[in-house]
């Protein structure tokens, strides 16, 4: 749908390294919508909530610990097919198997810090969204939308 929305979070990682404008730009002028947008530093109850389908896996202790490390940016992006786009457009989970061109692929080598988040179902986004913002989104009508979609 074009209306689709989906979950995008650059992780400590990538806040300290400087790269969330390079991340909100490529979903920018890909033509996706900025609907929602915070820095926040999250508790790790909040983390193991996020990542809850994980909880037994032998990184997880260690994946709560980093995305604790620091400040991450939650975003939501609204826009035709975004979750499975966004997916694409960050590249795969472990870095190395990340191709060029992808966030991921750009700027990350490892997979325990591969710099950014993104919904991996609709479902999954709705659920993520209102973890991260349960005080909702913003509501307005973007110009461009003509531009953009037929
Ligand atoms: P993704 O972030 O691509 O949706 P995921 O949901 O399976 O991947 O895992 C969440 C995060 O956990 C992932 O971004 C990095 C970390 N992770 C996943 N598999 C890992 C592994 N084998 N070793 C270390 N960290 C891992
Ligand atoms: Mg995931």
């Amino acid at each position: 749908s074009v209306q689709e929305r989906t979950y995008i979070m650059v992780k400590p990682d990538g806040v300290q390294r400087g790269i969330v404008g390079d991340i909100i730009s490529r979903f920018e002028k890909r033509g996706f919508k900025l609907t929602a947008l915070k820095l926040v530093h999250a508790t790790p109850e909040h983390l193991e909530n996020h990542y809850a389908d994980l909880k037994g896996k032998p990184f997880f202790p260690g994946l709560i610990k980093y995305m604790a490390s620091g400040p991450v940016v939650g975003m939501v992006w609204t826009g035709l097919d975004a979750v499975k786009t966004g997916r694409a457009m960050l590249g795969a989970t472990n870095p190395l198997a990340s191709a060029p061109g992808t966030i991921r692929g750009d700027y990350a080598l490892a997979v325990g810090r591969n710099i950014c988040h993104g919904s991996d179902s609709v479902e999954n986004a709705e659920k993520e969204i209102k973890l991260w913002f349960p005080e909702g989104v913003v509501q307005y009508t973007n110009d461009n939308e003509k531009w953009i979609f037929e």
